[in-house]
């Protein structure tokens, strides 16, 4: 039940340093609009709304040597890394207002480090479009929302690799891909080499979402921090137009709905990240008021499958 639930602390990173295009910015601002924090209190939580974080300013230039942005790019992810250890550290549940999911490197970064000083399991559900796996070798971009999974790993530079301390952050084998349908070509090879588990979309196809999260939540116990890194481009487009990267073929609103009440039933949720909402993409806030939706049933929003489930044990009694 929700009352399980820590204090959430909303901790807004307006930025977009690491996206191929303009507006992601704006999306803690959108997020709010849509009522998340009253829509999260409905549901018996208590949130704390920390405000924005603050960072350097987006400048729009090109790569060089297959970094866009390096320098802003670390300056915010160091930002959000320190934002979100301290909530951790206070025993709060950080949700990360993105922002581009290039911010996930400072948040996962944190939860690792937590993770560490406490001796817990650590599992990242990546719920995306994109498995955001490229190297600055590989990038077609250059743009550093396709890298963070790849510098969480230990793939990229310095004081990206290094934002929790010596060492990367994760290992590939505790990160589960729910959604990818669009790959680059390196990059597709770089994630078989390093044994990424992806579930893509063919296989949400062909085995369901109910199988497909089962696997995907397979093996946590008591002992596991579960963190959610949430790109609001997972989800299809016709339902939310309101980021910088679609791609056709997503989850659609059942399917997702579904995925995050498979989560919540986990009652593993310890962070978050709401990544690539970008308003100025947007229908009148609706792909905000759709995440926001989402994110009331990885809190475990009632829905009737508890009657439905006492029903059905009636009848097979
Ligand atoms: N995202 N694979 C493309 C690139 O430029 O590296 C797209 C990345 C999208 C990243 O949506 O978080
Ligand atoms: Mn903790
Ligand atoms: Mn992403
Ligand atoms: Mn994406």
């Amino acid at each position: 039940s929700t009352t399980s639930f820590p204090t959430v602390a909303l901790v807004g990173a307006p930025t977009d340093i690491g996206a191929g295009a303009r507006g992601a910015s704006m999306g803690p601002e959108a997020l709010r609009v849509a009522g998340l924090q009253a829509a999260l209190e409905s549901h018996g939580l208590q949130v704390e709304d920390r405000g924005n974080l603050s960072g350097p300013a987006n400048p729009w230039r090109p790569a060089v040597d297959g970094y866009r942005h390096l320098d802003e790019v670390v300056a915010w992810n160091r930002a959000v890394h320190d934002a979100v250890y301290a909530e951790l550290t206070k025993g709060r549940l950080p949700i990360l207002l993105g922002g581009d999911h290039c911010l996930a490197m400072g948040s996962i970064s944190a939860v690792a480090r937590h993770c560490r000083a406490t001796g817990r399991k650590l599992r990242v559900l990546w719920l995306d479009a994109h498995a955001d796996f490229n190297t600055s070798a590989l990038t077609p971009s250059g743009n550093l929302h396709g890298m963070p999974v790849a510098c969480l790993c230990g793939f990229g530079p310095e004081a990206l690799v290094r934002l929790g301390g010596e060492g990367p952050a994760l290992h590939p084998q505790q990160v589960r891909q729910i959604g990818i349908r669009s790959v680059d070509a390196g990059e597709k090879r770089f994630v078989h080499e390093q044994g990424l588990e992806v579930y893509d979309m063919r296989y949400i196809d062909e085995m369901g979402m109910r199988h497909t999260m089962e696997q995907a939540l397979a093996g946590l116990d008591a002992d596991t921090h579960l963190h959610v890194s949430f790109d609001v481009d997972f989800l299809d487009p016709d339902i939310a137009p309101g980021v910088g990267t679609t791609v056709p073929g997503g989850p659609t609103y059942r399917e997702a709905q579904l995925c995050m009440e498979m989560i919540a039933d986990t009652g593993r949720l310890a962070s978050l990240d709401v990544m690539e909402l970008n308003p100025a993409l947007d229908v009148r806030n609706r792909t905000a008021l759709l995440a926001v939706d989402l994110i009331e049933s990885l809190f475990g929003k009632s829905t009737l499958m508890r009657e439905h489930q006492v029903r059905k044990s009636t009848f097979q009694t």
